[in-house]
């Protein structure tokens, strides 16, 4: 092998591994920013128990999501005033809902009116 032939194969080598690196660090530089983007929405939680909401009014960001769990022996259902009605909630059964909308939100209880909560949306 003549010595031009050497450094052709040596250069190509090192142009192959500057590559390599290279991408090795676009792509961990991607990961990172994937990860660095991700926006998760909370998730608020609201126990029923005792006939009541706790805690009875929550203030949560738009976007949120609010989890009611029945913590009584006796069913409940949430009736959110112009939005939706969940199925009977039985001992431990829970109902979400997102907020996609600012506003404050009035609900009860669809077994028991004068249970009421407030979701307030920002
Ligand atoms: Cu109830």
């Amino acid at each position: 092998m003549t010595n031009f032939k050497k450094y052709i194969l040596w250069a190509v080598s090192l142009v192959v591994l500057v590559l390599i690196i290279i991408s090795i660090v676009w792509v961990s530089n991607k990961n990172t920013i994937s990860v660095n983007t991700t926006i998760k929405n909370a998730i608020v939680n609201v126990s029923i128990k005792n006939f009541s909401f706790n805690p009875a009014q929550i203030n949560i960001k738009t976007g949120d999501k609010v989890v009611w769990v029945n913590q009584d022996s006796i069913p409940h259902s949430i009736v959110i005033n112009g939005i939706r009605k969940s199925e009977t909630l039985s001992l431990n059964a829970s109902f979400e809902q997102e907020f996609n909308i600012p506003g404050t939100y009035s609900y009860n209880c669809g077994i028991h009116p004068s249970m009421k909560g407030t979701v307030v949306v920002k």
